[in-house]
């Protein structure tokens, strides 16, 4: 890396002609189910949702999954919980791939949804609540989806008359699940989220520079959990330093050194990416709430 390691954000691409294609997927579902759950990734809850979902599901119920929480700071993961409450919507933390927290999910619906059953129930009919799974690429639906169903996926059913060919899993008696996720587009309007996206692994290692982006990203983790960094890394001294110095710092430490004996940082940058991905630096959250998260972005 030479150039370009004084960039502050990296810079990611979407598609238009994928975005209305998804768009009118979940507007034609929407209409279809009584509640959304709507699953962004634990650690970069902002940058992982789309607004425009709003817009799209209008006054529909819905429910926020936080998943990959087995990545992410529990005591931020706690912090997000409380600020969607406050704002009238349930969440539900989970961790899709070993299926810890997917258990919860047929209560939560349930929950969500306690006034319109309460309606159904006082006029003795008994409801099959419908739900559908939207959320960007790769923040684990099809898994969520797959832990949900408990792999016997084969009670699908299609329903004529209401359903019109779609779909469904039922996970118990009293729910049904559309089992074709709704796939939204990130937001890349602003460089810190797509750079928190590309850090995640939502987007394409190939339309990003892996340099540039693991630079930052030893910048945030040295800014934010220094002590998982320096304990990762044998980095003796954090505060301070450069993402690029930092970088620099682990692949000396790792023995990654190119052929004229300086830092391959080349190959440091793919192990940072692929260990922070995995969680091996630590469980690591990229975003607070609101005001601590506005804060980090008016540094400079
Ligand atoms: N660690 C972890 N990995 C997950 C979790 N959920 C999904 N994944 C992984 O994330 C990747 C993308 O998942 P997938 O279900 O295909 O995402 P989709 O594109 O939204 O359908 C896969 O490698 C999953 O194993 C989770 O809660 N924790
Ligand atoms: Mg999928």
């Amino acid at each position: 890396m030479d150039k370009d390691n004084t960039r502050d954000s990296v810079s990611v691409q979407w598609f238009p002609g994928h975005m209305k294609k998804a768009l009118r997927m979940i507007e034609d579902s929407v209409k279809l189910v009584d509640i959304v759950a709507e699953l962004i990734d634990a650690r970069i809850p902002l940058s992982s949702r789309n607004p425009a979902l709003d817009g799209i599901i209008g006054s529909k119920p819905r429910l926020i999954i936080l998943n990959r929480c087995d990545l992410a700071d529990p005591a931020v993961t706690r912090l997000w919980k409380e600020s969607f409450s406050k704002n009238g919507l349930l969440a539900l933390e989970t961790d899709s791939k070993s299926g810890k927290g997917v258990g919860g999910f047929s209560a939560a619906v349930r929950e969500a949804l306690r006034e319109k059953l309460e309606r159904s129930a006082e006029k003795g009919v008994r409801k099959t609540l419908k739900c559908m799974v939207v959320g960007i690429p790769n923040v684990g639906k099809s898994t969520f989806i797959n832990k949900v169903a408990k792999k016997k996926a084969a009670a699908v059913a299609d329903r004529p008359g209401v359903t019109r060919g779609k779909m469904w899993i039922s996970v118990d008696s009293g729910l049904d699940l559309l089992d074709t996720p709704g796939v939204l587009w990130p937001r890349f309007d602003d460089p810190f989220i797509g750079e928190n996206l590309a850090f995640t692994g939502a987007v394409r290692d190939a339309v990003v520079d892996t340099e540039a982006l693991a630079s930052r990203l030893m910048e945030r983790l040295g800014a934010d959990y220094p002590a998982l960094l320096a304990s990762r890394y044998k980095l003796a001294e954090t505060e301070g330093k450069k993402g690029w110095e930092l970088l620099q710092a682990a692949a000396r430490k790792r023995g990654f050194l190119a052929s004229g004996g300086e830092a391959d940082t080349e190959r440091m940058s793919a192990v940072l990416l692929d260990e922070f991905r995995g969680g091996v630096i630590g469980r690591i959250s990229l975003e607070k709430p609101q005001a601590q998260c506005r804060a980090a972005r008016e540094e400079p």
